[in-house]
């Protein structure tokens, strides 16, 4: 593991001897890249992304935390993807690279969100995997609660050809009507994305199985039981300032979360949440 610069933020290079890669950004606790053994990348980063204090970074893993999306009334997806977070450990093995970042309440955290927390996240990489493991602790005397996701937008090499599997027979609801609260079961075989599509299911199990035409990613989560969905397709695109025209058809976001039942976590405890992907 090397400390780097990546574009103006410190970040982790994470190498393990298997020749498993991944950086992640100080700045938001953020991976922005993510490359198998003897593969290539498989997070999709926005040529347009700013990397600016501030602002989030377009693509790669962002941390939703303590708020998902608009459900509450903190900035969008939340405060700790533009927070700098401080490194605590990293460290490669025979097999593997992982590192630790951790991000405490602070006067701006306090500012939006009168609690006392510490935020943790971990990475690992080992041959064709990619760990993340969130973790929450409640540091403060009385209780809170939060949504929290991992955004992942997973590099695809044309997203109309995609399919995502394993979400059959799961309810969703409908993210991009947030008055309409109905639920639906969906019964197709496969998630296809010919357009616009963001949407919240509920409880889904693992695994979830991204099919491209010539690869597919295996995606786990643990302790986040909601899975959303999500790509803006050519409109939506062409309103997001920091996506290119056509980058839209080169991810598709899988995010793992715990969404729908937000987390109720009383003084001194903690919790976690995982997403695994495995490059196939
Ligand atoms: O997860 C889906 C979503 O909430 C979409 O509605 C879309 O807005 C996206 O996340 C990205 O949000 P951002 O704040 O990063 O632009």
């Amino acid at each position: 593991a090397q400390d780097i610069d990546y574009h103006g933020f410190p970040a982790i290079h994470l190498r393990s001897p298997d020749g498993a890669e991944a950086i992640v950004l100080l700045y938001g606790g953020h991976i922005v890249s993510w490359k198998p053994a003897g593969d290539e990348e498989r997070l999709y980063l926005s040529e347009k992304a700013f990397f600016e204090a501030g602002k989030p970074v377009r693509g790669g893993v962002p941390i939703c935390f303590p708020q998902f999306g608009t459900t509450g009334p903190l900035p969008q997806h939340g405060f700790v993807r533009t927070q700098m977070w401080e490194k605590v450990a990293a460290r490669a093995g025979d097999d593997f690279a992982m590192a630790t970042l951790r991000l405490k309440d602070n006067a701006e955290t306090r500012a939006l969100w009168p609690h006392a927390f510490q935020v943790e996240l971990s990475v690992g990489v080992s041959n064709a995997r990619l760990d993340m493991e969130f973790e929450v602790e409640n540091t403060g005397e009385s209780a809170f609660e939060f949504s929290a996701a991992l955004h992942t937008y997973v590099r695809v090499k044309e997203v109309e050809e995609v399919r995502l599997e394993g979400l059959r027979g799961q309810t969703y609801r409908n993210l991009l009507n947030l008055n309409a609260k109905e639920e639906t079961v969906d019964s197709g075989i496969a998630v296809t994305i010919d357009r616009e599509l963001s949407r919240l299911y509920y409880e889904t199990e693992n695994p979830l199985l991204l099919r491209e035409t010539d690869r597919s990613l295996g995606i786990n989560s643990d302790n986040m039981p909601d899975t959303v969905v999500w790509n803006p397709w050519v409109e939506t695109c062409a309103k997001i300032p920091d996506l290119p025209a056509n980058g839209f058809r080169r991810y598709l976001c899988v995010e793992a979360g715990a969404i729908q039942n937000p987390v109720q976590l009383q003084a001194a405890e903690s919790w976690w949440g995982r997403q695994t992907l495995v490059a196939m």
